[in-house]
């Protein structure tokens, strides 16, 4: 638990430590807030001092951090309440409230700034609070965005943007959008684009907000991305012709420190103990079991959560199940349970990723493509069968199954419902394959992860030079 002087008021720092004092502000949802905190972790273990902006809802994730690094971690909790979303069906217009309400702490992060002794000399801004660096600009100091999505994704965000194409009729949602400056010319139908920038309504307040902050993402003064050169080069090189300089540094995969094992507290609050989970995947051959989750937003129908348990029992494999807590599931998980016992394990709530990924008997991950989860299952060395959602996840099954072939496409979009017998011949395929192409590649992958992380490696060296230029306070803003 966070205690009262682990909270700033006005940041107990030694005086003097200005430019190694970075301000990191996070948005609130998991797959942006947990990869912006394994960056801060990295950012304190290179000696800088930061403060995290926190609301009582993310202070808890936060205080892992804080605990193991009280002096040099510290929370600036602002009052503010945000609308819990539910589901992909209305998480965009939560997401545009939630980042119009963290808008509103512009103001009183301005004033923290100004009353403090050792103001920090550098922003860290998740994507979703493209604010902050107009508020780096009123106070003179160097702001530099976080990309938790990874450097094709952002290329694409940053055309549409900037381009803004228009929509096209209602009824031709699958008009195609070309993206013909980006390396290997991309392309998607309209559905498949950022919903954020789909719910983008001229002249509309919050619209406008976002499509500032958006802007001022691409003016940032610099930019870091969760990806490494061997999986994105062509992209991490196009984002510097996008911004127009050199100062984009990938950094990644961004994952904790620690043991993999302790991390089963990552994001949230695992339903499951960690040591009965790894038990019981003990007791399953290795490369035997295909983990299922869909990260932290998205919600199956019910439907969709009928053909997908009828899949994995058609498929005769060994699994884990992540079913989201508020998930609506008509299918009687009871007598389903029931019926996989042995091989089947459901786990309702928030798993442990990183130990599950990370286990011998894990041989494929049926995934979102949501960012953080490709990261983590390519540094596990985890192929996927691909079911992009929404959000970024067209375009990283795009990288992920049509070019690095690491992933195999299985299903896609937030409504669709896989036919049961094709997707339970899909894994049946998949699992235990002993040369599968994907799975060759993803071992590829896992070796290069390892290497660029390591001392010495690309992302290794690209962290260490954006703190050296965030701690340089000569640089002209
Ligand atoms: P992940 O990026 O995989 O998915 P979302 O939560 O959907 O995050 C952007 O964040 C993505 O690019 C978007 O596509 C959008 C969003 N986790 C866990 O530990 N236990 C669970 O039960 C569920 C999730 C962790 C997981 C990962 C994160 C999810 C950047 O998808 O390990 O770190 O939560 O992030």
């Amino acid at each position: 638990m966070v205690s009262e002087e682990m909270v700033s008021r006005d940041l107990s720092f030694p005086a003097g430590m200005r430019g190694d004092h970075a301000l990191i502000i996070p948005f609130t949802t998991s797959g942006h807030f947990i990869p912006l905190l394994d960056l801060t972790r990295h950012l304190v273990l290179r000696g800088l001092t930061v403060t995290v902006v926190a609301t009582s809802d993310t202070l808890p994730l936060l205080s892992p951090l804080i605990s193991d690094h009280p002096s040099s971690v510290k929370a600036l909790v602002l009052p503010l309440c945000l609308e819990a979303t539910s589901g992909w069906n209305d998480l965009t217009s939560c997401t545009r409230t939630a980042i119009r309400d963290l808008g509103t702490l512009h103001g009183p992060i301005r004033d923290w700034i100004a009353g403090h002794h050792s103001p920090p000399s550098v922003i860290i801004s998740d994507m979703f609070s493209g604010w902050a660096h107009r508020l780096a600009q009123e106070v003179g100091i160097k702001s530099i965005l976080f990309s938790p999505s990874g450097a094709m994704a952002l290329s694409v965000i940053f055309s549409l943007w900037r381009d803004m194409p228009r929509p096209p009729p209602a009824d031709m949602e699958d008009t195609a959008f070309a993206f013909p400056e980006i390396p290997n010319q991309p392309e998607y139908p309209w559905w498949q684009l950022s919903g954020l920038f789909r719910a983008h309504r001229e002249g509309d307040p919050v619209s406008e907000f976002i499509k500032e902050a958006f802007l001022a993402n691409i003016q940032s003064w610099g930019v870091v991305v969760n990806s490494f050169s061997e999986l994105e080069g062509a992209y991490i090189d196009h984002l510097m012709k996008m911004v127009g300089h050199g100062r984009v540094w990938a950094v990644g995969p961004l994952l904790p420190v620690e043991p993999i094992v302790s991390s089963g507290q990552r994001g949230g609050i695992s339903s499951i103990l960690v040591e009965d989970l790894v038990s019981w995947l003990d007791s399953c051959g290795d490369r035997t079991v295909l983990y299922v989750c869909f990260g932290s937003q998205a919600r199956l129908a019910e439907e969709q959560t009928a053909a997908l348990a009828s899949a994995l029992e058609k498929s005769g494999v060994n699994f884990v199940w992540v079913v989201r807590e508020d998930q609506p599931t008509k299918v009687a998980l009871e007598s389903f349970k029931d019926r996989v016992a042995g091989r089947g394990l459901v786990i309702r709530g928030w798993a442990p990723q990183l130990p599950i990924l990370n286990h011998p008997a894990v041989d494929a991950f049926l995934t979102h493509c949501g960012w953080n989860s490709i990261m983590e299952a390519l540094v596990a060395g985890v192929p996927m069968l691909a079911w992009p959602m929404g959000a970024d996840q067209f375009v990283n099954a795009t990288l992920i199954a049509d070019q690095l072939k690491v992933a195999r496409r299985v299903s896609e979009g937030a409504s669709a419902i896989p036919d049961s017998d094709k997707l339970a011949r899909a894994i049946r395929e998949f699992i235990n394959w002993e040369d599968c192409p994907e799975r060759v590649r993803a071992d590829v992958m896992r070796r290069a992860a390892a290497d660029t992380m390591g001392h010495g490696g690309s992302s290794s060296e690209n962290f260490d030079k954006m703190v050296k230029h965030a701690r340089n306070k000569s640089y002209i803003l």
